[in-house]
């Protein structure tokens, strides 16, 4: 028997969530062209006014919004309120330039928590839940985002923040945490860290965890959910949007429910901005059609994923994303090759005998790019011969040339020597000064 937080939306008959959709869609917009010059200013030079939109259809009319639109109106260009309504503010670090911001008003901040408490039930959450919460408080949604979210369900919320692996696992096994939200590879850290101080999952009550805010491959589930004896969850969000609680997996863990009375999702070929069928792959975009603050029409992700429309077992009646194959920016390009490092790890993992710990390293000699992967040895692996990690080596280098075309380098690295995160990991240092 399924659990929802709020099945007349979760379960809601899908024409009457797209007539709720549409009512969204019309106000947002009128919000925007009223509010906000920067779009008035692009409805204006596509020719269209909200009038133009009746119905759900015409979203295809609208114009996308980027990133860097975000940056060109830093820190407060796009909101769509006075300051004075903006109860909180959040932004993301990024990897240049200035931060992109993004401000939320008390309703704002209500519907997120809603959104994230839909999602903590649908990892098994109740009010009995105790959440070990080790997302990182502060700017980072991921902190607060589950913590409103399990403090709207009524469950016992741990706010332990991101670090300090010891005080971790001694909360584990003290405050009888059933959940663990942080990033994938922290969960697969603290799990590491648990067998090193010779426990076991018997050892702690921890029931499931809720990772996003990166992106994980099976064979990652597979490894926490053994380390820490687990049922995993996907999580979806970003900043711009709404941090943790944008879409979720239910227990059939066949894509993530996107919550989509709040965020209308569309797929595009991200080369030429086409909308395609559900389905088919491409760039996700969004458009939030209940928010206050910093309403944002057909935000361009740069995450790749495709839409499910198959009704799932669960009841819930919104569609699903399915896992993130990455993003259109992590995307390398090594020698004209497109290369995700979703792909890389694929081939690491398929080898076997190594942990899904690992470095990229690109550079450039010459013209000619180069490709080294680092990679850490299996822990209970002991091998004797030269010619065993050899084999191992050569195994690895066959898999990437057959999932990219790509002749990389291998270096094999002893267990524990690539450096861990707390928050979110780094699998690629691109070194060619391009
Ligand atoms: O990472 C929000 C979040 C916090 C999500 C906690 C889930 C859990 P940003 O720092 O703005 O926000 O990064 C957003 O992270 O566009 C994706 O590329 C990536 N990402 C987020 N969740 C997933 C996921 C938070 N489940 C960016 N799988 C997004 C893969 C993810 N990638």
């Amino acid at each position: 028997m399924e659990n929802y937080w709020n099945e007349s939306y979760e379960c809601m008959p899908r024409e009457q969530l797209k007539e709720l959709q549409k009512k969204n869609l019309i106000e947002v917009v009128e919000k925007v062209y009223e509010r906000v010059p920067f779009y008035r200013k692009k409805f204006q030079e596509l020719g269209i006014s909200p009038v133009d939109i009746v119905e759900l259809e015409d979203i295809q009319k609208l114009p996308f919004t980027t990133k860097d639109d975000l940056r060109d109106n830093y820190p407060y260009g796009l909101l769509a309120e006075p300051l004075k309504n903006i109860t909180r503010v959040h932004a993301s670090s990024g990897t240049t330039g200035k931060p992109v911001v993004d401000g939320y008003t008390k309703k704002d901040l209500n519907m997120w928590a809603e959104c994230a408490a839909r999602a903590l039930v649908c990892a098994g959450g109740d009010s009995n839940s105790v959440v070990q919460n080790a997302y990182g408080y502060g700017l980072f949604t991921g902190g607060l985002g589950i913590h409103d979210g399990a403090e709207k369900l009524g469950a016992s919320i741990i706010p332990v923040s991101s670090g300090n692996t010891d005080r971790q696992l001694m909360m584990m096994q003290d405050f009888g945490s059933t959940h663990l939200t942080c990033t994938p590879s922290y969960a697969q850290y603290l799990g590491e860290s648990l067998r090193k101080k010779g426990l076991t999952p018997d050892d702690i009550n921890l029931k499931y965890g809720v990772h996003g805010a990166e992106a994980w491959s099976e064979n990652m589930r597979k490894d926490i959910e053994e380390k820490l004896g687990i049922e995993c969850f996907d999580i979806y969000g970003l900043s711009e949007i709404a941090g943790p609680g944008v879409a979720i997996e239910c227990s059939d863990h066949s894509g993530l429910h996107i919550w989509e009375d709040n965020f209308y999702p569309e797929i595009i070929n991200p080369e030429t901005g086409e909308v395609l069928p559900d389905g088919e792959w491409g760039e996700l975009v969004i458009t939030t059609i209940t928010k206050e603050g910093m309403p944002l029409i057909r935000y361009r992700t740069r995450d790749i994923t495709r839409l499910i429309s198959e009704p799932c077992v669960c009841g819930r009646t919104h569609r699903k994303i399915d896992r993130l194959h990455g993003r259109t920016d992590d995307m390398l390009i090594i020698r004209g090759v497109n290369v995700f490092p979703s792909q890389i790890e694929e081939a690491l993992l398929r080898a076997g005998e190594v942990e899904p710990h690992y470095l990229i390293i690109v550079d450039r000699k010459g013209a000619l790019d180069t490709l080294e992967v680092r990679v850490e040895l299996g822990d209970s692996l002991k091998l004797n011969t030269v010619r065993e990690l050899e084999e191992i080596e050569k195994k690895i280098k066959h898999n990437i040339h057959s999932i990219t075309g790509l002749n990389a380098h291998i270096v094999l690295v002893e267990p524990g020597t690539i450096p861990r995160s707390e928050g979110k990991a780094v699998r690629v240092d691109d070194r060619r000064k391009i």
